[in-house]
């Protein structure tokens, strides 16, 4: 009879885990709600959500800096960004320096990331782009803006005809924001995505704005190139101002996590049963 239970238990068990789809989990989560009055730093403060698990930190707080200056002025930490309560936006401090803001992550293999977020670059000037994505050496010297030798990233930027011009590009070791690379669009708010497949021995990632209306690239990272190293993901400009909102990092948990979960469960209730019994 306990030998037929346990078959039983261990035969759903299996059943369940095999239908069941794998959903991801929240790593990092911000809507930038904070009980505030007025605007306020957001270097220093946490993520409404900071789960701690696949790669991000249950400790993570933003760390937010402008500069350093083209004229080689210091980092400022806690002036480039701020929430007013309900979005996260620039401060705007005269110079067109850049302006980052970030949280601790290294990707684990076996799990397909997606990072996204909404954004609404507010000036439209030549060539001030904004974007999103993971990055590598981030610290108060080391200030790795966009660069293409970093992990992959999205920009927007209006470099059109017309100020309401923008364009979309994505950027890895094969994708550097050049024409072919690139599509057209109008200004405003945009839905940002980019995932980060570490399932494969070589990584794969694919770009989406407006949920691939607007733009949609993909690639995978080739054994001469290597994978990329990751340390943070972030968000900031090169020029331009911008409002953010529902800053979002998620994970699916390889199948063996699941696996795992299961055969504890299944340990557990056996448990439970024969101590009943
Ligand atoms: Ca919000």
């Amino acid at each position: 009879m306990f030998r037929r239970v346990c078959m039983s238990i261990v035969a759903l068990t299996v059943v369940a885990w095999l239908v069941a789809p794998a959903t991801a989990e929240v790593i990092y989560f911000d809507g930038f709600s904070r009980p505030q009055s007025g605007l306020q730093h957001l270097n220093g403060t946490a993520p409404e959500v900071r789960s701690g698990t696949l790669g991000g930190s249950s400790t993570a707080t933003w760390l937010a800096y402008a500069g350093p200056d083209y004229d080689g002025a210091p980092v400022e930490w806690d002036h480039s960004w701020q929430t007013d309560g309900t979005q996260a936006k620039m401060a705007w401090e005269g110079d067109p320096v850049q302006r980052m803001a970030w949280l601790p992550f290294v990707p684990q293999s076996g799990q397909v990331y997606t990072y996204s977020m909404r954004m609404n670059n507010t000036w439209a000037g030549n060539n001030n782009w904004i974007g999103m994505g993971f990055f590598k050496n981030v610290s108060d010297t080391q200030t790795p803006y966009f660069s293409y030798a970093a992990g992959p990233q999205i920009f927007e930027r209006p470099m059109g005809a017309t100020a309401d011009q923008f364009s979309w590009s994505a950027a890895g070791p094969t994708g550097n924001g050049n024409s072919d690379n690139m599509a057209w669009g109008v200004k405003g708010q945009h839905e940002f995505e980019i995932t980060l497949d570490t399932t494969g021995a070589q990584w794969s990632t694919s770009f989406a704005v407006d949920g691939g209306a607007t733009y949609s690239r993909s690639y995978t990272y080739t054994v001469a190139e290597g994978n990329p190293v990751i340390t943070h993901i972030g968000m900031g400009n090169g020029g331009g101002r911008m409002l953010v909102d529902n800053f979002t990092l998620t994970g699916v948990p390889e199948p063996s996590t699941l696996a795992l979960l299961a055969t504890g469960l299944f340990g557990l209730l056996a448990y439970a049963w024969r101590k009943r019994r």
